[in-house]
């Protein structure tokens, strides 16, 4: 079958959408790290979008951890499918990506970072691409910060990490006289603008101080909120599209009909009019932050461990499986939604069934094994800060309790049958795992929570139930 490329989009179905702009005169105004299908579902649509009334605005991916991207979407000239999960899957060509880029060319990433089209650096490289420690700042002990700054040492150094690549583009802009840029985090951190800010100059001022400064004199970092449920890439979705399009795309992407994307207005210079794509620019996203990462990413990961433990697949599976899908809708309102401040006219209540509803997408085949990845990055912003704020308020966490005495249980079934786990600390989890007070007690994940005896306690009750088959510690 002829391939989705530039050359073969005319040969696309009508009702195909397409880039509605002249591809040839878009400018690389973005540079993005971490291409993956979240973004590609996300961000790159709210792109397209905007690009065809301001071709200012193109995206220059880098993929730092693999080729596989650039490998499937260069020969299709940065174009893939991007389709619509709902009742009526709906099917759109996206075009706003031109090349991806890959750490065997550091000198192409530089020069996209220090081009003067280029006015924002984004990213979505998860959690653990922060390298960020229990506390929220650098962690200078990790690995990769190490490593960077030991090459920084040399004239023309490399980096390895994402926030060492921002320092390095940074100052190469510093060096040639180039204005600022506003660095945009798109990943599900809480603050994760301040955070990457902070990390960023942190690391700045260990290698190069004068850019630490001009850094924050001119770069700015804003907070933003990002939702959309995006399963990763199968084959039958590949069939499908290579049905709908009559073209080969490498690596179509799938998403859910709903997108959200709220972003601080505190931009370097001037900004992309997303607002023409939907995008909600905001004062303060803390509360927009708050909720989606506490509601909607505190029930997915619950819903991800104590289903893998009751044999589950997918997250319509586990909200077909009416106890946990009623312990999700408690844990939610009765423990979550109190610790949460609801953003300017948001109705918790309203926003609760809503996220259940889309948990419960048929259409939608979203893995509970792949929101189990990265638990010890992921956990402490979806449910112990939750928890943190539980327990400061006087309130019971016996229900909260019960997704990280299922994520226990879920490292010690991985230990007991010698299975991996794709999380960046799971070494020390799986040497502790068959031992759950000794993974309460991994700092990194837990802080001082895991010595908190009204924790640990809720959890060892937690473990007890999860034992006799039930689920609510706590029954209505
Ligand atoms: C999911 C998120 O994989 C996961 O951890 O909880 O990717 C979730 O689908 C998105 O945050 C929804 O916006």
């Amino acid at each position: 079958m002829t391939r989705l490329s530039q050359g073969t989009l005319d040969a696309l179905p009508a009702a195909i959408a397409r880039p509605a702009y002249d591809r040839a005169v878009v400018r690389r105004g973005v540079v993005h790290f971490g291409p993956g299908a979240f973004h590609r579902a996300h961000q790159a649509a709210a792109f397209d979008t905007l690009l065809a009334q301001d071709p200012r605005w193109g995206l220059t991916g880098v993929s730092l951890n693999s080729r596989g991207v650039a490998e499937a979407l260069d020969p299709q000239d940065g174009l893939y499918t991007l389709a619509l999960l709902e009742e009526q899957v709906e099917y759109r060509v996206i075009g706003a990506i031109g090349r991806v880029l890959t750490r065997e060319d550091p000198g192409a990433i530089l020069g996209a970072m220090a081009h003067p089209e280029a006015r924002i650096v984004s990213a979505t490289v998860t959690e653990k691409g922060y390298c960020l420690g229990a506390d929220g700042g650098l962690d200078f002990a990790h690995p990769s910060i190490k490593a960077d700054l030991e090459a920084s040492r040399a004239e023309g150094w490399v980096p390895g990490s994402f926030t060492g690549w921002l320092v390095r583009g940074l100052q190469a802009r510093r060096l040639a006289g180039l204005p600022g840029l506003t660095v945009l985090s798109c990943d599900n951190l809480a603050d994760n603008g301040r955070k990457l800010e902070a990390a960023t100059i942190a690391l700045a001022e260990a290698i190069d101080p004068d850019t630490a400064c001009w850094i924050a004199d001119w770069v700015t970092f804003p907070n933003a909120m990002v939702d959309s449920i995006t399963p990763a890439t199968d084959d039958a979705l590949r069939a499908r599209v290579a049905a709908a399009i009559g073209l080969d795309d490498a690596w179509p992407i799938q998403r859910e009909r709903f997108t959200q994307w709220v972003i601080e207005d505190r931009f370097a210079g001037e900004r992309p009019a997303l607002e023409e794509a939907g995008v909600t620019f905001a004062g303060e996203v803390r509360p927009f932050e708050t909720a989606k990462l506490r509601l909607l990413n505190g029930a997915h990961s619950s819903l991800a461990y104590i289903g893998l433990g009751r044999g589950l697949e997918t997250v319509a599976d586990a909200m077909a499986d009416a106890e946990l899908a009623a312990f999700a809708e408690r844990l939610m309102r009765e423990d979550i939604a109190p610790s949460v401040v609801a953003p300017p006219g948001l109705d918790l209540a309203v926003y609760i069934a809503d996220v259940l509803r889309r948990f419960a997408n048929p259409a939608i085949r979203h893995l509970l094994s792949q929101i189990a990845w990265d638990g010890s990055q992921k956990l402490p912003y979806r449910l112990l800060d939750t928890t943190r704020d539980a327990l400061a308020a006087g309130r019971p966490v016996d229900r909260l309790a019960v997704p990280i005495a299922a994520w226990l249980r879920f490292l010690a079934r991985a230990a007991s049958r010698g299975e991996a786990i794709t999380d960046p600390m799971s070494a020390t989890l799986l040497a502790r795992a068959a031992d759950w007070r000794s993974v309460l007690a991994v700092r990194e994940v837990f802080g001082d929570l895991g010595q908190d005896p009204r924790f640990a306690d809720a959890v060892e009750r937690a473990r007890t139930t999860l034992e006799a088959g039930r689920l609510d510690p706590v029954p209505a």
